[in-house]
């Protein structure tokens, strides 16, 4: 059995699994960069090793010296977190060969699903339902063309080694095939050294919905229901939440089968998730899986009541897994949204620096992950990513209001954060009526700016205005014609009062 545990990562994810390792009686092991020394995971640690400078290429990153730390603190497993190696097949491998665990999957899983291309085709072969387009690498153009002109355009192409995001490009037109194949294929070689492209039909204004599953090493998996997680900018997801307002009871049904049989395919053990884009008509597509625990955990381990981290742990352990697909359920409502040290009001930039003061709420229905404590300073070094804020109740408008008050709450001064757009986004009709895709930030720029309900009030303001001026006009037969124009000044005088509580 598992007694101690080295944590292969930083921040709020380090603390995350910490906690659940003092739960269960496991000593944790934090490791460090020199910019991380006062860092919170390494206060909570049990034990706690420098392991490098600053940049992560030459702390979080290299193998050898994570692995050297775990041999010398007698660590029996590594736990890597989200990122970093946390997705790295050749650390899983070496872990092994150390006769170290690493909670995760196996290197033949990692290295499966990293590669798009051969993912696809074990998908196909499984019966999971992928995007309409090709399963080999492309070589030849014309061939190419011959596929997209049966696909139909728009298409998309992809790096085989890419994912996230990276490395996609779109075509629209007949022009575009070869210019944009290579031009991908180039671009590939120089991001991933690996030229490899696919292509795929372009799914307009997809959803993004991913499905949690757990598997055991005895060949049992379970899913443990859906995320949408539409809401992103820049390929970097904004909010999440569980259930997702457009899944219906059928199709969750059928799509938590395919992803179990998905990861069934791969011979998966551990936590994993299961991507899909979902048209409006709620076709469904695979698109990736992640190999590791992702950042959204806690909504599902909310709705679901499953401590993901230690049935990972219990996982590692070689325990059957303890829930069958009977047992589980979803319950109420659960919302994430991701907490970034970048300012909103001017182009989402870094915002790294020392925080004065935080006060975290609190609260019936909240969870706050997080890492950072008045005095700290936050490196410029790392994710951007401060803390994750979930808010649970029994309905989805419940959990809404929840988490617009709990953002109003949430006071951190000395650096910028990203609160005040969180708010908008909870504020923005399109998603307090659960109606968005992943087209939602670019569709609704301009109720997420930020002077958005300021704004609106002017705007309300000229409309009142111009109708009491059509009043008058009506009336101006009459004496003493109310004027929209003598009226005004005390109509701006109430915009006044009103934005010190309107503003945000
Ligand atoms: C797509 C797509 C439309 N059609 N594939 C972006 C991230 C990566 N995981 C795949 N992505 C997409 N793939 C086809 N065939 C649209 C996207 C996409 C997207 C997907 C999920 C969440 C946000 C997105 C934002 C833009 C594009």
């Amino acid at each position: 059995m598992i007694k101690k545990i080295l944590i292969a990562n930083r921040g709020e994810i380090a603390i995350r699994v910490m906690r659940t390792c003092r739960e269960m009686g496991i000593k944790s092991v934090a490791v460090f960069s020199e910019a991380d020394r006062n860092s919170m995971h390494v206060r909570y640690a049990d034990e706690a090793y420098c392991i490098g400078p600053a940049p992560s290429n030459e702390s979080y990153l290299v193998i050898d010296n994570i692995i050297e730390v775990a041999k010398r603190c007698h660590a029996d497993a590594i736990h890597p977190g989200y990122g970093f190696l946390s997705e790295n097949a050749v650390f899983a491998d070496r872990c092994e060969q150390e006769g170290i665990i690493f909670i995760g999957p196996s290197s033949h899983a990692i290295n499966t699903m990293g590669d798009k291309i051969t993912a696809r085709k074990k998908m196909l072969g499984a019966g999971v339902p992928v995007v309409p387009g090709t399963s080999e690498p492309i070589k030849d153009i014309d061939k190419a063309i011959k596929v997209i002109k049966e696909i139909g355009l728009p298409v998309m192409v992809k790096a085989s080694a890419g994912g996230g995001g990276k490395g996609m490009r779109l075509i629209h037109e007949e022009s575009e095939i070869e210019p944009g194949i290579k031009a991908a294929q180039s671009e590939a070689m120089a991001a991933f050294g690996n030229d490899a492209v696919y292509i795929e039909k372009y799914i307009n204004s997809p959803h993004h919905i991913e499905f949690q599953i757990l598997a055991d090493n005895h060949g049992n998996c379970i899913h443990l229901f859906e995320r949408e997680c539409s809401v992103q900018r820049r390929h970097q997801k904004v909010v999440e939440e569980t259930p997702s307002p457009i899944m219906t009871p059928e199709v969750r049904k059928e799509m938590g089968a395919h992803a179990v049989a998905a990861a069934k395919a791969v011979n998966y053990a551990s936590a994993g998730t299961i991507e899909f884009i979902v048209d409006d008509d709620l076709n469904y597509y695979f698109l990736e899986m992640n190999t590791r625990l992702q950042v959204e955990h806690p909504i599902t381990e909310w709705v679901v009541g499953v401590d993901l981290v230690k049935e990972q742990i219990n996982i590692a352990n070689n325990l059957p897994l303890r829930y069958k697909q009977e047992d589980l359920k979803q319950n109420g409502h659960a919302i994430e949204v991701r907490i970034y040290a970048e300012d909103p009001d001017n182009n989402f930039m870094p915002s790294p620096g020392k925080v004065m003061h935080i006060s975290e709420p609190l609260g019936p229905g909240i969870r706050h992950d997080g890492y950072v404590y008045a005095g700290y300073t936050i490196p410029m070094y790392y994710d951007p990513m401060i803390s994750k804020l979930i808010t649970w109740a029994p309905t989805r408008e419940e959990a809404v209001e929840k988490m617009k008050s709990t953002l109003k709450d949430y006071k951190i001064t000395g650096i910028k954060t990203s609160i005040p757009f969180l708010y908008r986004v909870m504020n923005a009709r399109p998603f307090v009526e659960g109606r968005y895709n992943t087209h939602f930030i670019q569709d609704n720029q301009e109720a997420l700016e930020p002077d958005h309900n300021v704004r609106q009030e002017i705007k309300d303001l000229a409309a009142i205005t111009a109708f009491v001026d059509y009043l008058a006009k009506l009336e101006s037969g009459k004496k003493n014609a109310p004027s929209a124009n003598g009226n005004s000044i005390s109509n701006w005088k109430a915009y006044g009062r009103k934005k010190s509580i309107t503003r945000l």
